[in-house]
């Protein structure tokens, strides 16, 4: 699996950076979002370091599409109220012009009660 040294994801991926956890497997971690930006907030990553969606590849698929199927589960086990009064944003910022902060892929799920919502 490939770690960056320098990656604060892949640190709290490996556990050297604490972190609020919500789900963990071999290959994925979801954690709270450390500056949320609603009631809910939290960020899927794999393990291993993609550094954005740019970087996904066919190869991925089933790391992702496992990423993408977690997320309803979580969401309600987070507090979003159920579809359709509830629901939740899936974001993923990509690159400089995406608004990437962190160069390691990641999905954030925001959601909770309004006004949270932006944009
Ligand atoms: P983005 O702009 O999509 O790259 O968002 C990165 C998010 O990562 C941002 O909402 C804050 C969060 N974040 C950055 N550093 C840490 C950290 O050390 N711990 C946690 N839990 N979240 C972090």
């Amino acid at each position: 699996m490939t770690h960056d040294p320098d990656c604060i994801f892949c640190k709290i991926a490996a556990g050297r950076i604490p972190s609020k956890k919500v789900y963990e497997d071999e290959e994925i971690l979801v954690f709270h979002d450390i500056h949320p930006w609603a009631p809910v907030h939290f960020l899927l990553i794999p393990k291993q370091h993609i550094p954005s969606m740019a970087h996904v590849e066919p190869s991925h698929a089933a790391l992702l599409g496992k990423m993408m199927s977690l997320v309803p589960a979580l969401a309600k086990q987070e507090g979003c109220r159920p579809y359709p009064e509830g629901g939740f944003r899936l974001v993923c910022n990509t690159g400089d012009d995406g608004g990437q902060e962190v160069p390691h892929l990641h999905f954030h799920v925001i959601g909770g009660p309004r006004p949270w919502l932006k944009g």
